[in-house]
């Protein structure tokens, strides 16, 4: 006889947090922060039967991690004997905070718990996540996003060199947003002079523009051979940038500050960009994931991925128009088995659940107090 479907029930005891601050390989210096060290917090859901889902989120600054942390003791506390189901856990999470919000912190925290719980189910059907969900663990193609900030032209180039042969990557994305267009021009020339026409090179402003200044300096990068503009100016203002996706030819990618599913569906009604990129932590984990997924399909909009490239994979393998995964080492430190990279493209682990595991000796030596 077959395992009953009885056997997948999990039963929720806890959720723990521990906040770590890792070293990064490569600073990423931005036209709005710089980020020199990485604050991820840690989440293990505990169940009764004795399985252990686990997420990070990404605070930001220690502080952050904090605040993640109070809430997701609520969340624990909320949840305490509750059936693992993440799509009623995400509604129930959502509602209990609602008076915060939905989107922002709440959001964030809500997300981690979510991927916790879909990281658990997975782990209990003895499968990858993608295979859960319907999908295969297969490969799935990445550009290299591991520094390249706002460094000089010299440094810029040698720098994407690099980040090409490591890994065999095809695309590299380069962080934009100097002083002034001619300095960005000088960059992006540097680079595109070592790396040769074939690679892709999306370009990222970090919302650091006005709208008049986006247009001026996207129609410059218009004869470049950029891939995309991302985020040229402040994410939230969506006509702004629709006005910026209409005055210039270079898609502009837009996606790593929307919270939540809903935000994707007003960007979609405002024609605010051609290509969208879910941050896994913003978009609601995974079940605001899939929701979004739809949204985007529905637009034909093509998907790429923002940093959390170890769950990242297995959605974006799902996503009818998946485009591609922003690959970043940032957590790979503290993981037990961090993804493995080949060939420019990132192989989804062939293991039960998410794949995400700790490597405990790393996280006690980059423990901080919450
Ligand atoms: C980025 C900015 C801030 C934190 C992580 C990543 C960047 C990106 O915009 O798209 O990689
Ligand atoms: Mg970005």
């Amino acid at each position: 006889m077959g395992r009953l479907a009885g056997d997948l029930k999990l039963t929720i005891r806890e959720i723990s947090t521990r906040s770590v601050v890792v070293p990064i390989k490569r600073p990423l210096v931005t036209r709005v922060v710089a980020i020199e060290q990485v604050p991820l917090l840690l989440l293990d859901l505990h169940t009764e039967e004795g399985i252990t889902g686990r997420s990070y989120l990404f605070g930001y600054f220690a502080r952050g991690n904090a605040y993640l942390a109070a809430l997701l003791r609520d969340i624990s506390t909320l949840t305490h004997g509750d059936v693992v189901a993440p799509v009623e856990l995400y509604a129930k999470a959502t509602r209990a905070l609602t008076l915060m919000g939905h989107q922002g912190l709440s959001l964030m925290a809500v997300a981690g718990f979510d991927i916790a719980c879909w990281d658990a189910l997975a782990q209990a059907a003895g499968v990858p996540l993608v295979t859960l969900l319907g999908g295969q663990p297969r490969r799935v193609r990445a550009y290299n996003s591991n520094g390249l900030g706002l460094v000089a032209p010299a440094q810029a180039a040698a720098e994407a060199q690099e980040l090409i042969v490591d890994g065999n990557f095809a695309a590299v994305k380069m962080r934009l947003g100097r002083p002034t267009l001619g300095e960005d021009l000088a960059a992006l020339r540097a680079v595109r002079k070592v790396i040769g026409d074939e690679i892709l090179l999306p370009c990222d402003f970090n919302q650091g523009l006005s709208v008049v200044e986006a247009i001026r300096r996207g129609q410059a990068l218009d004869s470049e051979g950029v891939y995309w503009i991302e985020e040229p100016t402040v994410y939230d203002d969506l006509q702004g940038n629709a006005k910026i996706a209409r005055e210039v030819s270079t898609p502009i990618q837009l996606g790593e500050n929307f919270y939540g599913p809903k935000a994707v569906g007003d960007a979609i009604a405002a024609q605010a960009c051609d290509y969208m990129m879910f941050d896994l932590m913003r978009i609601g984990g995974v079940s605001g994931w899939l929701r979004a997924a739809a949204l985007a399909e529905s637009a034909a909009i093509e998907v790429s991925s923002h940093i959390f490239p170890e769950v990242s994979c297995h959605l974006l393998a799902l996503t009818p128009t998946g485009h591609w995964l922003e690959f970043v080492d940032w957590a790979s430190p503290i993981l037990a088995e961090p993804l493995q990279v080949a060939d420019g493209c990132v192989q989804i682990p062939l293991r039960a659940g998410t794949g995400v595991a700790w490597n405990e000796e790393a996280v006690a030596q980059y423990a901080v107090a919450l």
